[in-house]
């Protein structure tokens, strides 16, 4: 009997030397990790914390006694105390280990993202239309992916124009606003829209007068008729009606492409890829005798038009000088266009056009006049598509036995060229 008491006596000292007072924790029942799981990015640390349930003295912070381990040490390491620094991708389990008790946390490695980009930027969005705009990311590991459907979206006003979640941008009024993407971790990104509107003066008709109207409201919106001189005007407007160009520069192909920025100041220049430019005192008709059937004009008696080439560019310069500058408003007398494909085209700053089309007029001598005003943009130049084909010896016009839309300009109405912002 005594034996048997010796023997439970040093099992129970033997139990309690294993309880080893130097080790708190050996009566550590339940062990669990804070957070359960989870998401950090590549570069960043998580702090994880242990926390012991004792048999009979509470909860304890056991952080710095428990083990802990990776899953993946490609993916996280974990230090003696907890520290998990991100250095892979992707998922890992961490566990922490005390006295044969364990307790996990999930842990997900995402690449980061170090650098955000939106396209377009400085775009240029007429009132009522919408562009999407791409929020680009570079993540920390080279790749590039595109996030417009995970970042967040703001436009710093509201009046110039909104922007939804996925980065589709309105234009609601005329200006300049801001749009900023910012990503999960807080990099983020910005583009400039500008938003403008345009008024478009549109009128045809059998005569001068038929247009007259439109052409004046088109004066009045621009403002004064400014002199023919170097100087630049803050306002204000240039016109060209062709009928004071010399009679050596007439009826020639040679009509020099700058007689208009330098013989007589005004701020334009031509360009052609046709063979050259071309005023005419007889509607053409020494190019082809049909022609004055088809083609009147609206400021008696001078036309204009590019040989070789049915469409030329009109470039705005500072009065006299080589220095381009920008315009924010052109119209022009279109003569006989029988079918829609005369036109006005503007490319905006930023690339992209606005291409409003003659009104047509099948039959002889119709004349049609197509101004537009810019509010909140200005061009560098406008394009003017005139016709079909190139005046052609060979070549009647569609409504006079030929097959293509010959036609050819009268005056030239423009807001007085600005310096290029
Ligand atoms: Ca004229
Ligand atoms: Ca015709
Ligand atoms: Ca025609």
């Amino acid at each position: 009997m005594r034996k048997y008491f010796m023997l439970l006596l040093a099992l129970a000292l033997l139990s309690s030397g294993c309880s080893n007072p130097g080790n708190p924790f050996f009566n550590v029942q339940v062990l669990s990790v804070a957070p359960t799981s989870a998401t950090i990015a590549r570069g960043q640390t998580l702090q994880l914390t242990a926390t012991g349930t004792l048999f009979q003295d509470g909860r304890e912070d056991v952080t710095a006694s428990a083990e802990w381990l990776s899953s993946n040490v490609n993916v996280v390491t974990v230090s003696a105390t907890g520290l998990v620094p991100g250095v892979g991708v992707g998922p890992v389990t961490i566990t922490a280990r005390l006295n044969g008790r364990e307790a996990f946390c999930e842990v997900t490695v995402v690449s980061a993202v170090t650098a955000l980009a939106l396209t377009p930027d400085g775009g240029f969005l007429r009132v009522g239309t919408t562009e999407t705009l791409a929020a680009t990311a570079t993540f920390d590991d080279g790749a590039v992916l595109d996030l417009s459907d995970q970042v967040d979206w703001s436009t710093a006003d509201a009046t110039v124009a909104t922007v939804n979640d996925v980065g589709a941008v309105t234009a609601v009024g005329v200006g300049q606003t801001v749009i900023t993407a910012v990503a999960e971790n807080g990099t983020a990104a910005r583009a400039t829209v500008n938003v403008f509107e345009v008024t478009i003066f549109s009128a045809g008709g059998a005569n001068a007068a038929a247009i007259q109207p439109t052409v004046d409201a088109f004066r009045a919106a621009l403002g004064p008729l400014n002199p023919n001189t170097a100087q630049v005007f803050p306002t204000g407007r240039r016109e060209i009606n062709w009928d004071g160009v010399p009679a050596a520069q007439t009826n020639t192909n040679a009509f020099p492409a700058n007689f208009f920025n330098v013989t007589s100041p005004r701020g334009v220049v031509f360009a052609t890829l046709g063979e050259g430019f071309r005023v005419s005192d007889n509607a053409y008709g020494d190019v082809n005798a049909t022609y004055p059937t088809q083609f009147q004009t609206f400021s008696p008696g001078k036309l204009f038009a590019t040989r070789g080439a049915s469409r030329f560019e009109t470039e705005f310069f500072l009065p006299a000088t080589t220095t381009p500058a920008v315009s924010s408003a052109f119209g022009a007398v279109f003569c006989d266009p029988d079918r829609n494909t005369s036109s006005l085209l503007f490319v905006l700053p930023d690339g992209s056009t606005f291409t409003p089309t003659v009104t047509a007029l099948p039959g002889a001598q119709g004349l049609a006049f197509l101004g537009v005003q810019f509010q909140g943009a200005s061009c560098r130049g406008v394009t003017l598509v005139t016709g079909e084909a190139p005046l052609s010896g060979a070549d009647n016009d569609v409504t006079n036995g030929g097959v293509n839309d010959m036609v050819v300009v009268d005056d030239f109405i423009y807001a007085e060229p600005q310096p290029a912002p």
